[in-house]
């Protein structure tokens, strides 16, 4: 018997690691939410709302690679659209998987649900093409072919994809015998040229240093990157989006490199380097401190995904898996560069009764992180504040940098936590973009995970009243919510819950998160306007930042 068109997609999206499908259902897409629950490797994680799916699966595809939704026609795929489109912007791949109604039902353009009434039915696809990287409609004769192409397309883009299947398709079986394509192949001579021109600028070179970029982590290659810096001994800055990426205990590491945000010693590291080499990153507003950020060009060395700058010249059809296996054996060793100690956030200031200060609040955090965390931080004040902390051995920091959708760290951190539910997940967020998706806490009981959760309670948008011309203007404001009584009304059973207003009840409260064994949820309250460093930098860069 051969398969039925959802059972191929199921077990083709299964071999490549994904047993988790985030999403809600509905009647158009119970065919496909029946097979994910009927194939007993493969769980079904039902979210609170799509876009929470989406966030989720964009947490999960960055620890494991490649995630996947599930959502129903029009109003459910739709929710999900902006999550994606976050997706794509930031290179995660995700599979979605959306159920249509009957194709008989759209032959003959009848008006039901879901749709706008008007018997069209391919608006939706429509709307999806700029989020994706390559979409399709599932037929028992396409199935196969479109399959593999889109999950070539997804692992080539690294970005999403976007398959729908009409409800009458999802169980008829596949025409046609299963075929996988290729990966793509470095081509030998560009190879060879691009990697010798790597290797003459770095022999060259007085002083040198690497930038690993998030490309490395989307690739699955820090164990490639790693050994490149290992055989050349260069050290390695790591621009915002790209913290973590490479272990920051490592020796050779220095610090975090964000044009005149960073610390000056780093800057005029990199900025004076005779070569730079650069593995995957991007050249944004916030990675280059608002476009402060001064790379020679004719210095610079691009490695990205399918092709390699080296100063000016480009070399086409080099893969950067290729390049990396290739530095790491013939790169000099040059342990006479040598670049400055990273800096960390200074000792935490303030204690007993003392209001929780930025000053007080993230050196605080920072030293709260162990090894092999998975720390998650949303945009705004949270992650800023975090940006020059030093991460522990093994520990990674996960920021949406340049979609920076404010509630997505939380959704995130769950879909991060269900990936690698052995590591500890630590969840920041401000509570402006909390109160977005915060319903999604619900899911970390139902999945028996322990997530510890840091909700910054500063009264507002604090990051936009840094940025915006009048800071008390009362769009910043929001509504006060009791945020530390969330977990218990979201059915959070036993999580430890504290709401902390003093440096010695965060303190207290810390230690006992440190030790919980259940999850543990701790809402930080600070004065309106206590923002860290970096916060005020930007504040002081709109000109720069905004381009005015
Ligand atoms: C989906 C979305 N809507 C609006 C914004 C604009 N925005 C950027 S930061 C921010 C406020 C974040 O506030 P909060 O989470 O409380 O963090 P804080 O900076 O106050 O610590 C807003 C509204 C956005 N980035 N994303």
């Amino acid at each position: 018997m051969s398969k039925t068109t959802i059972q191929y997609v199921l077990s083709r999206l299964r071999e490549l690691g994904v047993t988790d499908f985030f999403g809600v259902p509905g009647d158009f897409a119970f065919a496909i939410n029946d097979a994910i629950c009927e194939d007993k490797r493969l769980r079904f994680i039902g979210s609170c709302n799509e876009l929470n799916a989406a966030y989720a699966a964009d947490g999960y595809a960055r620890i494991k690679g490649l995630a996947a939704i599930n959502t129903t026609y029009g109003p459910g795929e739709l929710g999900a659209l902006s999550g994606m489109a976050g997706a794509y912007a930031e290179h995660v791949p995700i599979f979605h998987l959306t159920g249509q109604p009957t194709r008989a039902t759209q032959d003959a353009h009848a008006v039901v649900h879901h749709t706008l009434g008007n018997g069209e039915f391919d608006l939706f696809y429509e709307m999806t093409a700029p989020a994706v990287c390559a979409r399709t409609i599932i037929s028992p004769e396409n199935c196969v072919a479109e399959t593999e192409r889109l999950i070539a397309a997804a692992l080539y883009h690294r970005r999403p994809v976007y398959m729908a299947i009409p409800s009458d398709v999802a169980d008829q079986p596949i025409i046609g015998s299963p075929t996988t394509l290729a990966a793509p192949q470095s081509d030998p001579a560009a190879l060879e040229s691009a990697v010798s021109a790597i290797v003459a600028a770095v022999t060259k070179a007085k002083t040198a240093c690497i930038l690993p970029g998030i490309f490395i982590t989307r690739l699955g290659l820090r164990e490639q990157a790693n050994a490149v810096v290992e055989a050349s001994g260069l050290p390695f800055a790591t621009m915002t989006m790209d913290k973590s990426v490479l272990d920051e205990a490592h020796p050779n590491y220095i610090g975090m490199y964000i044009g005149a945000w960073s610390d000056e010693s780093v800057r005029a590291f990199v900025e004076d380097a005779d070569c730079v080499l650069s593995i995957g990153c991007l050249q944004s507003d916030f990675n280059t401190g608002a476009f402060t950020a001064k790379l020679d060009r004719s210095k610079t060395i691009a490695v990205t995904h399918h092709r390699t700058r080296v100063g000016h010249a480009w070399y086409e059809q080099v893969e950067m898996k290729d390049v990396l296996a290739a530095l790491a054996k013939r790169l000099p060793k040059r342990t006479d560069i040598r670049g400055p100690k990273p800096g960390d956030l200074p000792e935490p200031k303030g204690q007993g009764d003392a209001k929780i200060t930025a000053e007080a609040l993230y050196p605080r955090w920072a030293r709260f992180f162990r090894r092999g965390d998975t720390v998650i931080a949303e945009s705004g004040t949270p992650a800023l504040g975090l940006t020059l902390a030093r991460m522990p051995k093994g520990a990674t920091f996960h920021n949406q940098t340049l979609w920076g959708a404010i509630g997505w760290a939380t959704p995130a951190a769950l879909g991060a936590a269900l990936a690698a539910p052995d590591r500890r997940t630590i969840l920041i967020t401000g509570e402006g973009s909390h109160q977005m998706t915060v319903q999604e806490i619900s899911q970390f009981h139902r999945f028996g995970l322990k997530p510890i959760i840091f909700v910054l309670n500063n009264s507002g948008y604090l990051i936009e009243r840094l940025l915006c011309k009048n800071p008390n203007a009362y769009y910043n404001d929001i509504a006060s919510w009791h945020y530390h009584q969330l977990p218990q009304a979201l059915g959070c059973e036993g999580w430890y819950t504290s709401r902390v207003k003093t440096c010695g009840e965060l303190d207290a409260a810390l230690a006992k998160a440190q030790a919980c064994t259940t999850g543990a949820y701790i809402e930080v309250v600070t004065d309106r306007d206590e923002a860290p460093p970096l916060a005020t930098k930007m504040h002081q860069s709109t000109r720069t930042l905004y381009k005015r």
